[in-house]
Order: C-alpha cells, then structure tokens, then sequence
C-alpha cells in the first residue's frame, strides 16, 4: 500500500474493506479558482450549534444544505434545504459523469482557518443507504484528510487540494470513519462540497 504522499497523480486510498479513491486536477485551475471565489463570497453561509454534553456548542466550521427537497438530519441536527445554484449544479453534473451515479444533495462546508475542523465520523445514516457514493470537492487552502479503520485502527491520510475530488464508496462509511483535522498553520479558507444521493425518511 503507497503513503498517500507517493500518490501524487491520484490512486485508491484505502487497502481494503471499501474505496476512497482520490482524483487530483478534477477541476481545471480556472473552474477551481472561480468556483472557490464565487461560492466564498455568495453562500449562504450557516453557524449551526450541536448539542453535545448537555450544551450547545457552535459547529468548528460553517454550512450550507443545498437539495431537491429532501432534508438531511446529522448529529441532531436538521439541514432545510438552500436552493441550487449554477455552480454547484454544474460540478454535480461533473461528478455524475465521473461516478456513473447520481446525487441529490450537497453540503458545503466553509473551514475559514485551520481552527475550522470535522471530527471522527462515518457518513452512515440510514437515509444515505447502505453503500453511499459521496464525492468530495475540494477549493482552497489544501487541507489533511485522513481515514481510521474501525477494527484494526490503520489511519490513512490525503492532503486534499484545490480543485480535487475524492469518492468514497463500499464499504468505506461502514468500516471506516473519517476526519479534517486542525491545522494550526493554515490560515486560508477551504471549501468541500459532499455531493450525496438522500433517501426521503419519512
Ligand atoms: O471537508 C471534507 O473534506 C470532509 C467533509 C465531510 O466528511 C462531511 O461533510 O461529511
Ligand atoms: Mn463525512
């Protein structure tokens, strides 16, 4: 199994028990930078608040649900949908293509430093089925993504940047969790965007 630093040109990331396979380049240099400046600046942005240990605390990060309709609930939390923009819906059609599936969602995620950070977790919820096919865009300041097995412990880890994509698929929310961990010394924002497909719940 290659670090992920040996695999500069993109590859499988995860050495069994399903895939995250990263694409760096998915975007050309000038869709990457345009779709970064524009979203930075005309998003939506949410501060949304989690309840955890008996309070509510504000999310690391800031937020937007965009959707067909369909809402999506996390950690407590339930995201009532923006609506779609060109942009998003552009590189929807982009990661379509590139993943033969199709998606319904996207949350956007704004990391406005390396204080901004996601913690462990799977993307296991019931409304996203049992194998979701997510794809992951990345703009802006690049930033560590790694991934824990759930059993063996084994962390792999991507430095995901400008303009990548990565997919995760299989098995991979089922046996693996994933994180963006601080990084004290980035001091520029980041953009992801997780294109889903999510099953009404009711
Ligand atoms: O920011 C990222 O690259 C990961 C986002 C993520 O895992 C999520 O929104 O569930
Ligand atoms: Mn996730």
């Amino acid at each position: 199994m290659p670090s992920p630093q040996s695999l500069p040109f993109g590859g499988e990331l995860l050495p069994t028990d399903g895939s995250a396979l990263f694409i760096p380049e998915f975007l050309t240099p000038q869709d990457a930078d345009n779709a970064f400046e524009e979203l930075l600046s005309t998003t939506p942005w949410e501060q949304r608040q989690l309840y955890m240990y008996g309070k509510f605390v504000d999310e690391p990060r800031w937020s937007t649900w965009h959707s067909d309709g369909v809402t999506y609930t996390y950690s407590g939390i339930t995201r009532t949908p923006t609506p779609w923009t060109p942009t998003l819906l552009g590189i929807k059609s982009m990661c379509e293509t590139q993943t033969d599936h199709v998606f319904n969602a996207v949350l956007v995620n704004l990391y406005r430093n390396g204080n901004d950070h996601l913690s462990w977790h799977a993307d296991d919820e019931a409304s996203n089925g049992p194998e979701p096919v997510i794809a992951s865009i990345s703009l802006g300041a690049e930033r560590k993504f790694e991934l824990r097995h759930n059993e063996t412990g084994e962390v792999v880890d991507v430095m995901l940047s400008h303009g990548s994509l990565l997919v995760m698929s299989g098995l991979s929310q089922k046996c693996w969790m994933h994180r963006i961990p601080k990084s004290p010394r980035v001091s520029d924002p980041r953009i992801n965007l997780t294109y889903r497909y999510v099953y009404h719940d009711e």
